[in-house]
């Protein structure tokens, strides 16, 4: 039985030994940025609201096509995903939710798995449906496709599985569902381009029709892999228009990873909340493709830019909901639990940076078509080590000014190895 309990002593004796160095550090960066005007107490508490789900596959170490290595002290059930998040959100206050893939994930016991998630402070987001799996109930494959089949019983199969994830869900107190669609072909001539988006978007419909009133459906796109010739919804203009089609509760979702190399993601985010339709959010970073790598580790400044957008938006577009974000990331070789910690880490900073933008003086600058002043009022932002903030965020919630100090110094993943055994094969990926 899991017995790591991450209880208010414990982490303010893991803060004393920090303390003395936040404070007058916090202090000297709050004065600051009093002095040019930000309301700090403001951005405190927006850090301290903000939560981030962490998907129940990022908690095992990920693998590639050549392999997986495993992780040791690996969760092996819901129940020990539900409590690694528990420790992630203790430590940082910022992960409050976890986003479930069935059927990977699906719960046994609902009413023990939903007591288990209340105790840690643990809100069920999105449910993911798989249809990129054959699954071994099935009598048909599919190889060629799921909701763009031009195999109508194919079709119903996974239009039927969607509509079991969202009974799943229901039963957990979800209210969307994200649907990622591995369709598409891997040769010119081998999809009818037009035929697999209309049966796509027919299934998409019916998917969306069976939703309670309340839900909302998140549409992600990818430009390939792993189909590589074509990806039935390859961008973020064919899931907006699938999401238009389907009704008001549909939406697109943007991930990260999920662009060609240079795409101008914080313009395709502008586009999105002016129209009210950007849903949800899978952060993660990368180099060529959809690396899945930890958030900020390769582009913190595009990480920068496209938060930017994000809090432009979230002040001056009432017609879009407050998108459900998530970390979509994966990996071989880090512990997957500092891995998250540090993606957290890493959004927080580009959050806190972008609440720091000088946004009158900005629009003052375009105004005046001040290249030279915009681009030193967003780097002025940027350029702020707001590492303090967070700290305080932290230390105000009874949360780790040091998470990843804290789960060393305390050594969770020994503990987690004692609990759990050194070969653990985490369920699912
Ligand atoms: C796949 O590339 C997408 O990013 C999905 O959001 C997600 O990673 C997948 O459903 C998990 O296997
Ligand atoms: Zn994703
Ligand atoms: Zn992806
Ligand atoms: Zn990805």
């Amino acid at each position: 039985k899991m017995e790591m309990k991450l209880n208010a002593e414990i982490l303010n004796e893991q803060n004393s030994r920090f303390i003395e160095t936040h404070k007058p550090e916090y202090h000297f960066l709050a004065q600051s940025l009093e002095k040019k005007g930000v309301q700090v107490n403001d951005v405190i508490k927006k850090l301290q609201e903000l939560q981030v789900a962490i998907p129940s596959w990022a908690l095992g170490a990920g693998g590639t096509r050549f392999g997986r290595f495993s992780y040791q002290g690996e969760p092996a059930s819901l129940e020990n995903k539900i409590s690694d998040v528990g420790i992630i959100h203790a430590l940082t206050n910022t992960a409050g939710a976890i986003s479930l893939h069935i059927p990977w994930d699906i719960p046994k016991d609902y009413n023990a798995i939903k007591e288990l998630a209340a105790s840690l402070d643990i809100k069920f987001d999105a449910v993911n449906s798989n249809t990129f799996q054959d699954q071994p109930s099935m009598n048909k494959s599919y190889r060629f496709g799921s909701l763009c089949n031009t195999d109508s019983s194919v079709r119903e199969i996974a239009i039927q599985h969607n509509l079991e994830v969202i009974d799943t869900g229901k039963k957990l107190g979800s209210n969307s569902l994200t649907v990622w669609l591995a369709d598409g072909s891997n040769f010119p001539g081998q999809q009818n381009f037009q035929e697999a988006l209309q049966n796509t978007k027919e299934s998409l419909k019916h998917i969306y029709k069976s939703m309670p009133d309340d839900w909302k459906l998140f549409i992600e796109y990818k430009p390939y892999e792993p189909n590589f010739y074509s990806t039935v919804i390859q961008d973020w203009g064919t899931s907006l228009m699938l999401a238009e089609g389907c009704g008001q509760r549909a939406y697109t979702l943007v991930d990260l990873g999920h662009h060609l190399p240079n795409t101008n993601i914080e313009q395709i985010v502008a586009t999105l909340m002016m129209k009210g339709k950007l849903g949800g959010f899978h952060f993660n970073d990368s180099k060529y493709g959809d690396d899945d790598l930890t958030v900020g580790s390769v582009k913190p400044y595009a990480l920068f830019l496209i938060w930017n957008e994000l809090v432009y938006g979230m002040e001056n577009n009432p017609n879009n909901p407050s998108p459900a974000w998530m970390i979509d990331a994966s990996h071989n070789i880090k512990d997957p639990l500092e891995d998250l910690l540090q993606s957290l880490e890493a959004i927080q900073i580009a959050y806190a940076q972008a609440l720091l933008v000088d946004q009158k003086g900005l629009q003052e600058a375009q105004k005046q078509q001040d290249a030279t002043l915009c681009q030193e009022i967003l780097q002025d932002a940027y350029r702020t080590d707001v590492r303090p903030l967070l700290r305080e965020a932290r230390l105000c919630s009874s949360a780790a000014i040091e998470p990843i100090a804290s789960y060393r110094s305390l050594n969770i993943r020994n503990q987690l190895i004692k609990e759990r055994g050194l070969h653990t094969v985490a369920s699912g990926l």
